[in-house]
């Protein structure tokens, strides 16, 4: 019982920055991406294709969560987006404080108006926390296999979009797209899915069509 008042305790300080960053993105003009995947299932690799391919029309930002080391903002920087690198240590997702944090930063040296957020690597606690994004983006790849919609149902339910990354591995697996289709739209009706080859940079007209309406 305790454990329960802990945990409310937690989601609700946690829902009043939530709310701060609803109001500072909106004060700024941004729209705020939230993208959930396994480690390892391309999202860094999906943001470093989108980057320069939203850049014609948007001013992109990147907030990087993971445990330790600055690789991924590092790897961001590299496309000429400012990325904010948050560390976790321990924590298995980020939450609305630290993510505040990170955009009262990337505010300070620019105007910036699409702000993906990578969060920590995994399918289950970065699904439970609010950060004041306008939108989830789940990214899953084929190597993972085509059971996981069943399996972490919160997240998919919860996510606006999916990306299914490494398409181009497709034939060495048994990954089956349109299982996972099917599986996404039963979950969320008004989910699109997009499916992309990271290395390549193929089949990304659909999803940076839907960034555009964002
Ligand atoms: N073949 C293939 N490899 C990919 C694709 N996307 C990412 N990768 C590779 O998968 C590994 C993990 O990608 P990364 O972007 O770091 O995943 P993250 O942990 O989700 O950020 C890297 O070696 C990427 O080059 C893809 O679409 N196809
Ligand atoms: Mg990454």
């Amino acid at each position: 019982m305790k454990k329960i008042n802990v945990m409310d305790r937690v989601y609700a300080a946690n829902e009043e920055w939530a709310e701060a960053n609803r109001n500072l993105l909106k004060e700024n003009g941004s729209v705020m991406l939230n993208l959930i995947g396994s480690p390892g299932a391309g999202k860094t690799a999906l943001i470093e294709q989108t980057i320069p391919r939203v850049s014609d029309f948007r001013s992109p930002a990147v907030i990087e969560g993971d445990l330790a080391t600055s690789r991924d903002a590092d790897r961001v920087r590299k496309t000429g987006a400012p990325a904010y690198q948050i560390n976790t240590g321990s924590g298995c997702h980020l939450n609305a404080r630290l993510v505040n944090t990170a955009l009262l930063d990337l505010y300070k040296k620019g105007g910036h108006d699409l702000i993906f957020v990578e969060n920590v690597g995994n399918l289950v606690c970065p699904a439970e926390f609010d950060i004041g994004e306008h939108a989830k983006i789940a990214v899953l790849s084929v190597a993972e296999g085509d059971d996981k919609i069943e399996k972490y149902p919160l997240l998919f339910a919860r996510a606006s979009a999916l990306v299914v990354t490494k398409i181009d591995l497709l034939a060495h697996t048994d990954f089956r797209t349109e299982k996972v289709k099917r599986d996404y739209e039963r979950l969320n009706k008004r989910g699109r899915t997009f499916i992309v080859d990271n290395l390549r940079g193929d089949g990304f007209d659909g999803w940076i069509e839907f960034l555009k309406r964002l």
